[in-house]
């Protein structure tokens, strides 16, 4: 294989960061295409950061959140899978994948309703193989009365009843309103002391590229759990704690490269 040959996207594949440049790129073209909104760019890019200083990998805190996640979705009664356009143009193939294995449904909800996206990201998810997908007609939504951004915008038989609701790379008020309400939450953020991270029940803080495929791994061991199993995972867990291991991960990271990177 001609080691400098170029992908489609113009990255060299032995580019050190062909990885993380080729999902930047999926962001790109997804908002070209109106999946993503032009401030999902920037919310990537603060993605990007954390990543970078967690060395890049799923961290042994993280790891522990996964499971806690899946008891979580195992237990719940009526669970959901929030979609925006980060998400739908990172991972829809994992979406929908996790969305068949988890028994959850998928709702796109998004925080920039600019005319066109619902349809992209609902194309983009049936590519992957979606069946149904909630959130897509404006008539028939209700309003999240403690919420005044767009996504106070839910669908009936999605984030309205369901008492667990999976909310990966939100920003801020969603998670608070959604605790007052009584559902339970479950987030992916790699800033792990963004508001959303500190106010959900379990924050896996996680890059939503390495997080799904495990979760889905996850969710087909723990499936064969009793009720009793699952509880005591979520006995054992203490989001809090968890997400102060990922800080402390944060500074070791940081103090290691203070040395490590000038040798
Ligand atoms: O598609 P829409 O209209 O619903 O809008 C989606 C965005 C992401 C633009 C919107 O929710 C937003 O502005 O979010 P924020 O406030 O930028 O927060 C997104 C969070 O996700 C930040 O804390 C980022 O660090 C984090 N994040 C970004 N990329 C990733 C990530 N976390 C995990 N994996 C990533 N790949």
């Amino acid at each position: 294989m001609n080691k400098n040959r170029e992908s489609n996207n113009s990255i060299p594949e032995d580019h050190p960061r062909y990885q993380s440049l080729t999902y930047r790129h999926k962001i790109i073209e997804g908002m070209k295409n109106l999946i993503v909104a032009e401030a999902g760019l920037m919310a990537h890019g603060r993605g990007e950061t954390f990543d970078y200083i967690m060395g890049e990998r799923t961290n042994k805190p993280a790891k522990k959140a996964i499971e806690a996640a899946i008891a979580v979705f195992l237990l719940a009664k009526h669970p959901i899978i929030s979609v925006n356009g980060n998400v739908a143009a990172l991972v829809p193939d994992e979406l929908v994948e996790f969305s068949k294995v988890i028994k959850a449904p998928l709702e796109i909800n998004l925080f920039y309703r600019k005319e066109g996206r619902i349809e992209a990201i609902k194309r983009v998810l049936k590519n992957s193989g979606a069946k149904k997908l909630l959130g897509t007609k404006e008539n028939k939504m209700v309003e999240i009365e403690e919420l005044s951004s767009n996504r106070r915008k839910v669908d009936p038989d999605g984030i309205k009843k369901a008492d667990l609701v999976f909310i990966p790379l939100e920003d801020g008020d969603r998670t608070e309103a959604l605790k007052k309400i009584g559902k339970q939450v479950i987030t992916v953020d790699l800033n792990p002391i963004s508001r959303t991270a500190l106010w959900a029940d379990i924050t896996i803080v996680d890059n939503i590229i390495r997080t799904l495929p495990l979760m889905i791994k996850k969710a087909r061991k723990l499936k064969e759990l009793s009720q009793d199993e699952l509880q005591s995972i979520l006995e054992n867990f203490n989001n809090k704690k968890n997400i102060q291991e990922s800080l402390d991960l944060i500074i070791k990271y940081i103090e290691t490269q203070k040395t490590e990177a000038f040798k």
